[in-house]
């Protein structure tokens, strides 16, 4: 697998006209075509293929943790800790190991079974990313799966990563190819999917999603899930995340997306990736019961489980636990 072969970036030139290379597994227009399904048929067509391919009613929950917060040079547009925008965000620095295994500790008794540490870096200084391998060490004793998510990254540097034992590396492509640009501009999407393609040749699990609610529209929703459905492999793990809308970066005032469409999007994910794990990310808190359980009849079978994300809160964990009973779902 070369790396101009397994990840690329599938560019629409126009938005009537979008185009994919001939080879591309899933063309745009079918992924188009599934978010135009009625919604009943859609969610036939995803459970169908869930059921193919996971046991029905499980889900992983994986437990989040800022390790490096804010005062970050890249200017993504809907990021609290990006140091371009007034969001009133403290700085914390990179945070000392026994905090670390203190979360993680916590983690594991809840009933996580991974843990995933963020830092808010462009990429990670060869000093912090010693400290980050001493921390994936450490945190696999315990028996909790790690994924870290610290940026760009070399090729020696994902290499050292999975050395230590890295089960799953987090680096969203976040949006459709043709609204990279609008979204952040101090790096590009080719930057992105380069750290993927060193992610993968390591031996590491990808783990790679988007927002929606940035504004997109149908056909952005269809583009992001094109790129990543014509991986190759496929991320192992797809977190769709639902904005947060933060005061002070630019897209404070999106509005927010219809909840069925944000049901559509993990429908369409889980039937054009069958295999991977599909996880419920960013914006649960403001979901209710009833639209967490269509996602999870759509095909999602992975949620962040804690009562915080990176900067801000997650859904109560014991209102979650409850409508794991409700519901009849099982923690895996
Ligand atoms: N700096 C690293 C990076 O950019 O990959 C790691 C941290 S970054 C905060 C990880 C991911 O969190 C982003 O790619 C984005 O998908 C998600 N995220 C950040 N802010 C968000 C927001 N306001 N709403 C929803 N998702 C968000
Ligand atoms: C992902 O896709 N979502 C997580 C994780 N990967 C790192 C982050 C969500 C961040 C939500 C906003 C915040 O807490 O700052
Ligand atoms: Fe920095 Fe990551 Fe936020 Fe972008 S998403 S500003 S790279 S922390």
């Amino acid at each position: 697998m070369t790396s101009e072969s397994s990840v690329t970036f599938f560019a629409e030139p126009s938005r009537s006209a979008p185009a994919e290379p001939a080879n591309a597994r899933w063309k745009i227009a079918d992924i188009e075509a599934l978010f135009a399904l009625p919604f009943l048929d859609l969610m036939f067509r995803a459970q169908e293929v869930h059921r193919a391919h996971f046991k029905a009613g499980e889900v992983q929950r994986s437990t989040l943790l800022s390790i490096k917060t804010g005062g970050c040079s890249e200017d993504c547009g809907y990021c609290s800790q990006s140091a371009r925008h007034q969001t009133g965000l403290e700085r914390e620095a990179l945070m000392p190991l026994d905090e670390v295994l203190e979360h993680a500790r916590a983690a594991k008794e809840n009933g996580s079974s991974r843990f995933c540490m963020g830092a808010a870096w462009r990429n990670p200084k060869e000093k912090d990313l010693a400290a980050v391998i001493d921390m994936v060490k450490e945190v696999k004793k315990l028996g909790l799966e790690t994924c870290v998510t610290l940026g760009m990254l070399e090729a020696e540097q994902a290499k050292r990563l999975a050395e230590a034992g890295l089960d799953y590396y987090n680096h969203n492509i976040d949006t459709a190819p043709e609204r990279y640009g609008e979204v952040v501009t101090t790096h590009t999407l080719q930057d992105r999917l380069d750290t993927i393609e060193k992610v993968r040749e390591a031996g590491i699990n990808v783990c790679s999603g988007g927002i929606v609610g940035m504004g997109e529209g149908q056909v952005g929703r269809a583009g992001l899930i094109a790129q990543l459905a014509n991986m190759d492999p496929p991320p192992e793990s797809v977190p769709i995340n639902k904005l947060i809308a933060f005061p002070g970066t630019p897209f404070a005032d999106s509005g927010a997306i219809d909840p069925f469409d944000f049901v559509r999007t993990v429908a369409v994910a889980r039937i054009t990736m069958p295999g991977s794990a599909v996880r419920l990310s960013a914006g649960r808190e403001q979901m209710s019961d009833e639209l967490q359980a269509l996602c999870f009849m759509a095909g999602a079978n992975s949620i962040f489980y804690g009562e915080r994300l990176l900067t801000t809160g997650n859904a109560d964990t014991d209102a979650d636990m409850r409508l794991f009973a409700r519901l009849g779902l099982v923690s895996i």
